[in-house]
């Protein structure tokens, strides 16, 4: 059998599951490499001949000349433009659709970034830094504030349409009990999860390379927060 156009490198991670969301949901043929943190893979030349960030994702598109994409929101761009899919062609709605798009790399995956990390890496690693912890988790909670606001009234964050601003920010917010940030009081944005949650591309997406169900608010993470924060370790600095 043929190679799928489309192969991916990923890892169970907030921006990992965000091209696995649209292939699944598009219905696009595809193959995957996991990418294993624990053996620094995404440092090796061959993959940062791909991605020079040594981060995860990146796709390669056989069906144009082995071209490499990375940068998650850049993916999932070039996916909805070469497929046809979650990308309005109107003008306003497509540049509504890249605004939220850029608001999430921009602000939602890093300010939510750092919340976990000082959380669930530094400190179990011995560096406690709570103005750190404080700064990210009000700044988190700030721009889900900005986001329950757009969607009062809305079903998606462009308007009528799912598109790949749900698809790049979903990720990332719905996995606020691993931020440890509240979402009391936001009911437009706790709404909007029940919407994406039901959704069966998205179920089937975050099981992919393998699910983190404490990510979402499963209970007893226990296991997941020693072995996640042994896991980093050595990235923390000053140790
Ligand atoms: N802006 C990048 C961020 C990618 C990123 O930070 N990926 C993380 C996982 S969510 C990663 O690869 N971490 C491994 C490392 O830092 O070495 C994107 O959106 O693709």
């Amino acid at each position: 059998m043929a190679e799928p156009e489309i192969h991916l490198y990923t890892a169970a991670t907030m921006n990992g599951y965000k091209p696995v969301i649209f292939l699944e949901d598009a219905g696009v043929p595809y193959d995957l490499t996991p990418i294993d943190f624990a053996r620094r893979e995404q440092k090796a030349p061959d993959y940062m001949a791909l991605n020079p960030n040594g981060r995860i994702p990146t796709i390669v598109d056989r069906g144009n000349g082995d071209f490499a994409v990375f940068e998650s929101g850049a993916i999932l761009w070039y996916l909805a433009e070469k497929y046809g899919r979650f990308l309005p062609e109107a003008p306003q709605a497509r540049s509504e659709t890249l605004q939220w798009l850029m608001f999430q790399m921009g602000g939602v995956g890093p300010m939510m970034g750092q919340a976990m990390y000082f959380q669930r890496i530094a400190a179990p690693n011995g560096q406690e830094v709570p103005f750190a912890i404080t700064r990210y988790v009000e700044e988190s909670r700030r721009l889900l504030e900005v986001l329950n606001t757009r969607l009062a009234g809305r079903e998606w964050l462009a308007g009528d349409a799912y598109t790949i601003a749900d698809m790049a920010t979903y990720p990332w917010a719905r996995a606020y009990p691993w931020a440890a940030v509240s979402i009391d009081g936001l009911d437009h944005l706790a709404a909007w999860f029940a919407r994406i949650d039901a959704r069966p591309a998205v179920q089937r997406a975050l099981t992919i390379p393998k699910a983190q169900p404490a990510f979402w608010g499963a209970a007893n993470p226990d296991d997941l927060l020693r072995e996640n924060a042994a896991r980093f370790a050595s990235d923390v600095k000053g140790n």
